[in-house]
C-alpha cells in the first residue's frame, strides 16, 4: 500500500499493530507514568493557584506525545535531549523523579537543573543528558543539531531529539537548525508538538501551510506527521526516526497533533481567545483516557490495577509535595554560584 502523503508531502504516519514490540507490561509501565505525570502536573496547577509555585506551563494534552517518543528515544545507544518549556512528561519519562520536579516548581534548595535560579526543569541535566530546556523559543533546536553534529564527527552512534511548539517552528533558530541537519544528515529527531496555539495565536496566523511537517521535503528531510494523543503511535513512529538518525540517512521532522487543555501558562487567560467548545471537544481526545480505554479493551489493564495506578501516583505525588515544601530556600549568598566566575 503507498504511504499516504499530505498534499505537502508529509508522511501520515499509521500506527502498525502487527510491528509493535512493546510487552503488556511495557505498556502498563507507560500507562502508569502516564498517570503519575497528569497527578504531579494537575498539583503543581494547584500549588501555582496556592501562590507557591510561580509560573507553570502544564503539559496536559501532550503527555502521550512526550512519553512516546521518549520510549523510543531510550531504545538508542546513546540518546540526547533538548526539549522545551512544555516537556514535563518527556523529562519524567526520562529519570526526573517528582520530588527534583516539585523542588523546581518551589524554587528550593537542591534543586538539580538549575539550582533553583529557574523555572521548574529549566536548565540542564547532564546525567541524563537532558540539556538546555529554556523559555526562549526554540534556542534549544541549534543545541540540539551542534550536539548531533558532534556525535557523527566523533562517530558516535546517537539518536538526539529536540522538541518545540507549533509557534516555535516559525523561528529562525528552527529553520537554521533544520537545514544544516539536513545538509549534513544529522541524526536529530525535529520532535513538534502541535497545539495550535502560540500563547493566543492560532495555527493560520502562524504559517500558511497546513501542516508543520509539510517543510520537511523543502529542507530534504523526511517529514512525518502522527497523532500525538496516541502514545503507541508516535512510539512507533519515533522509533521509525530513531533508526533512520541511527542509520546515518539524516534528520526526521515528525509533527505530533497534540491538545492543549490549559491556558498557555498559568499566567494566561485562556477565556479570552479560545471559545469553551473548543477546549471540550479537544477533551474528547485526552491520551491519557484513550491509552486507559484501549489497554482496558485488550484485557492488558483492570479497573483494580488502575485504582492502584492512581493511589500510587497520587501517594508519590503528596510526598513530593511535602518534601518540597519542607525544603529549605536556597541560600541567597548562593545566587552567584555557577553564574558569574568569581576572581
Ligand atoms: C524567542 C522568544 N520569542 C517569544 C517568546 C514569547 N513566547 C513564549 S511561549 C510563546 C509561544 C510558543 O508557542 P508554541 O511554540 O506553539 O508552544 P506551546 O506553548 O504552544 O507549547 C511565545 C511567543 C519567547 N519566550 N522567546
Ligand atoms: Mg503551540
Amino acid at each position: 500500500m503507498p504511504t499516504p502523503r499530505t498534499s505537502g508531502g508529509a508522511e501520515r504516519f499509521e500506527l502498525n499493530a502487527g510491528r509493535l514490540d512493546l510487552s503488556p507490561e511495557d505498556m502498563l509501565e507507560m500507562y502508569s507514568t502516564m498517570v503519575l505525570v497528569r497527578a504531579l502536573d494537575e498539583r503543581i496547577w494547584l500549588m501555582n493557584r496556592q501562590g507557591k509555585a510561580a509560573i507553570v506551563a502544564s503539559c496536559q494534552g501532550h503527555e502521550a506525545a512526550q512519553l512516546g517518543a521518549v520510549w523510543a528515544m531510550r531504545q538508542a545507544p546513546s540518546a540526547a535531549y533538548f526539549p522545551y518549556y512544555r516537556d514535563m512528561a518527556l523529562a519524567i519519562g526520562l529519570g526526573v523523579t517528582p520530588k527534583e520536579t516539585m523542588l523546581g516548581f518551589l524554587a528550593k534548595e537542591g534543586e538539580r537543573h538549575s539550582g533553583a535560579r529557574q523555572f521548574g526543569l529549566q536548565g540542564i541535566r547532564p546525567d541524563l543528558k537532558l540539556f538546555n530546556n529554556s523559555n526562549v523559543v526554540s534556542t534549544q533546536i541549534p543545541h540540539a543539531v551542534g550536539y548531533a553534529l558532534g556525535c557523527k564527527l566523533s562517530r558516535e552512534p546517537a539518536a538526539v531529539i529536540t522538541c518545540f511548539g507549533d509557534g516555535g517552528a516559525s523561528q529562525g533558530d528552527c529553520h537554521e537548525g533544520m537545514n544544516f541537519a539536513a545538509v549534513h544528515k544529522l541524526p536529530v529527531i525535529f520532535f513538534c508538538e502541535n497545539n495550535r496555539y502560540a500563547i493566543s495565536v492560532p495555527l493560520h496566523k502562524q504559517m500558511a501551510v497546513e501542516h508543520v511537517a509539510d517543510r520537511a521535503p523543502g529542507y530534504g528531510m523526511a517529514g512525518v506527521i502522527v497523532d500525538g494523543t496516541d502514545i503507541l503511535a508516535t512510539y512507533q513512529a519515533t522509533q521509525k526516526a530513531v533508526q533512520r538518525a541511527l542509520r546515518g540517512e539524516g534528520p526526521t521532522l515528525l509533527e505530533a497533533k497534540v491538545e492543549r487543555y490549559l491556558p498557555h501558562t498559568s499566567d494566561d487567560d485562556d477565556t479570552r481567545y479560545r471559545p469553551r467548545e473548543e477546549v471540550q471537544e479537544a477533551r474528547k481526545h485526552d491520551p491519557l483516557r484513550l491509552f486507559r480505554e484501549l489497554l482496558l479493551g485488550k484485557g492488558i489493564l483492570t479497573e483494580a490495577l488502575d485504582q492502584r495506578f492512581q493511589q500510587q501516583a497520587k501517594a508519590e505525588v503528596n510526598e513530593a509535595t511535602e518534601f518540597a515544601e519542607q525544603a529549605p530556600y536556597p541560600e541567597p549568598d548562593d545566587f552567584y554560584e555557577h553564574v558569574y566566575g568569581r576572581v
